[in-house]
């Protein structure tokens, strides 16, 4: 092996973009690359992002590069693009592997359908797994011992269930027990082409430029030093992130981050991508009192919740440099709150978080689900008067609305495949299953493929578990989106096709 390419799938043509698209870097290939330069120092390796190269020319790199391995981080709406990447890895005799969560939830099904694909990495910390596959290509290891492994046997796919962080290179921490996520080295962010980073920043400043007025933005970066959240036991019902056990590293390596990213591509924008780092306050302190004087002003873009979040989180994100969040504010509802996401939340605790951020003059980038179990006419309007609530009240950077996709590694996408857990669902949760034949049908539907059809998906799961038609999620999508468009907000949307959404 000498050369590896790491690329992350751009999203695939006709579906809606996400306000952030293509501002923010893709971490996972740079970090995975990161280590493999540390660990097979006479490799060659590079990163790329589909997400800001055209296809041509992500094609004439690939094929001028000639990787011996071609490695795809692979999406849910990106796994069409995947499988075209890996075609023509396969055409110039590459070994092909993907990760991510898309292929770590398909994995069996995608090898046992796809010759394009070799392998599966299904680790969540993917960068040790895929050290360790790299050694067993080149001869140094057997095949089981690779962490997370899926690949092909006589008896179809298996996955080498191993520790995917290797116990030699943790640090021991200090009061949190152990620092866990420190084993990951510090990304080498130009291990990306410089046309690459400098896209992203382009793509911000023409985005959000107006939130930055008077003020330098030189770079902007993504890191990673916690993962997880405090909902771990009973996650959102349409969450499916595959981990949310609650990682962290140590002060010392979040801060050598925030210079690496300040030397390597001028960040002074950074998306820290931990899922909730409002779980998180006593981390938050340790944080602040660790932070060097000389770091200068790096700004932080950070996921929070607003059932967590109080005056005090309001005043750790001060002295920590946090200058936008990310909620994920879902509802108007209070009742579709509760099943959405659980017991504390509710609108009331959504409006007053708006409002101590919008004190603390920290915009939100925030986003709606629309058609949760027992969605009906009147909680849908109450999320559009929420809507244009926080957009009349200038709260927001971006919103986003979409109707709701069952990932089928949250609760909603496991109730699709399992109609009884879905009916226990119904009784604990208090709402209705519209369409007991339809949901009959769902696991021979979707359970044994690795095609999701995401609008289709949607509109199953508005038919078997919404008050109301998919068409009015649609409108209600529409709506809130041009209402915050028109008043110059940003507006996205996730996991659908763009062309449901009507011009406007
Ligand atoms: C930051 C972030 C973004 C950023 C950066 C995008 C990116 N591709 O990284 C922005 C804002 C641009 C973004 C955009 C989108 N995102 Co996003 N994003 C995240 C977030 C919060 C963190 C990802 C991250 O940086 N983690 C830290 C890095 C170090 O880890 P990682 O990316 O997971 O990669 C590790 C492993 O997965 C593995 N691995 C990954 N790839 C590979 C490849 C190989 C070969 C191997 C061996 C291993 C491997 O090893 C990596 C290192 O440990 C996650 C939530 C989450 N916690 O995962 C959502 C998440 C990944 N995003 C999601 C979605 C839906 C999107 C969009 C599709 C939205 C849309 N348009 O509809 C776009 C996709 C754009 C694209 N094609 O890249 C979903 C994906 C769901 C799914 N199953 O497909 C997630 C899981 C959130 C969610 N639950 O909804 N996103
Ligand atoms: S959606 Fe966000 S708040 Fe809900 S469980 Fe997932 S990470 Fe936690």
């Amino acid at each position: 092996v000498e050369r590896v390419l790491l690329v992350n799938a751009g999203t695939d043509a006709g579906v809606a973009s996400i306000a952030n698209d293509g501002t923010f870097p893709a971490l996972g290939v740079v970090s995975l690359a990161t280590v493999l330069a540390q660990d097979h120092p006479g490799i060659d390796v590079q990163a790329l992002d589909g997400q800001v190269i055209a296809a041509p020319e992500l094609e004439r790199t690939i094929r001028a590069f000639k990787p011996d391995v071609l490695g795809i981080s692979v999406l849910g709406v990106s796994y069409q693009t995947s499988l075209w990447l890996a075609e023509i890895g396969k055409s110039i005799g590459a070994t092909t592997i993907f990760g991510n969560d898309h292929a770590i939830m398909l994995a069996r099904e995608i090898l046992k359908r796809r010759d394009v694909v070799d392998y599966v990495c299904a680790a969540d910390v993917g960068e040790f797994a895929f050290s360790a596959f790299i050694d067993f290509l080149q001869g140094k290891r057997p095949i089981h011992s690779v962490p997370k492994l899926v690949h092909r046997t006589h008896d179809g796919p298996v996955c080498n269930e191993l520790p995917e962080l290797p116990t030699d290179r943790h640090r021991k921490g200090g009061p949190l027990t152990r620092f866990d996520l420190d084993s990951i080295p510090v990304p080498d962010r130009t291990l990306q082409p410089a046309a690459v980073r400098d896209s992203y920043l382009t793509n911000y400043l023409n985005r959000y430029g107006t939130l930055h007025q008077g003020e330098l933005v030189s770079g902007v970066a993504t890191m990673n030093r916690a993962r997880g959240c405090a909902r771990v036991k009973a996650p959102c019902s349409f969450c499916g992130i595959a981990d949310l056990s609650v990682r962290f590293s140590s002060p010392a390596v979040f801060w050598s981050d925030v210079r690496a990213a300040q030397d390597d591509v001028g960040a002074s924008i950074l998306y820290e991508a931990f899922d909730s780092m409002s779980s998180a306050p006593r981390w938050l302190d340790l944080l602040v009192e660790g932070r060097p004087d000389d770091v200068g002003d790096p700004k932080l873009f950070v996921y929070t919740q607003a059932s967590e979040t109080t005056p005090r989180l309001v005043e750790q994100y001060n002295a920590l440099g946090v200058y936008r969040v990310n909620i994920g504010l879902e509802s108007g509802d209070t009742r579709m709150l509760k099943i959405l996401k659980g017991r504390r939340d509710s609108l009331e605790s959504n409006q007053q978080a708006c409002i101590l951020f919008k004190e603390a003059g920290i915009p939100i980038y925030g986003s709606l689900v629309l058609g949760g179990a027992g969605e009906s006419h009147d909680s849908l309007q109450r999320t559009v008067d929420f809507a244009h609530w926080l957009t009349d009240n200038q709260m927001m950077a971006a919103l986003e609305a979409q109707p709701l996709y069952p990932d089928l590694g949250a609760a909603t996408g496991r109730w699709l495949l399992d109609p009884e857990l879905a009916h226990r669902a119904a009784s604990q949760h208090a709402f209705e299953i519209r369409d007991t034949k339809h949901l009959a049908s769902m696991p021979s539907k979707y359970a044994d493929t690795d095609q999701l059809d995401f609008d289709e998906m949607s509109r199953d799961w508005c038919r078997i578990f919404c008050n109301v038609s998919w068409e009015e999620l649609l409108e209600a999508t529409t709506e809130i989106r041009s209402y915050a468009e028109q008043r110059g907000t940003v507006a996205g949307s996730a996991r659908m096709s763009a062309h449901h959404l009507s011009p406007h």
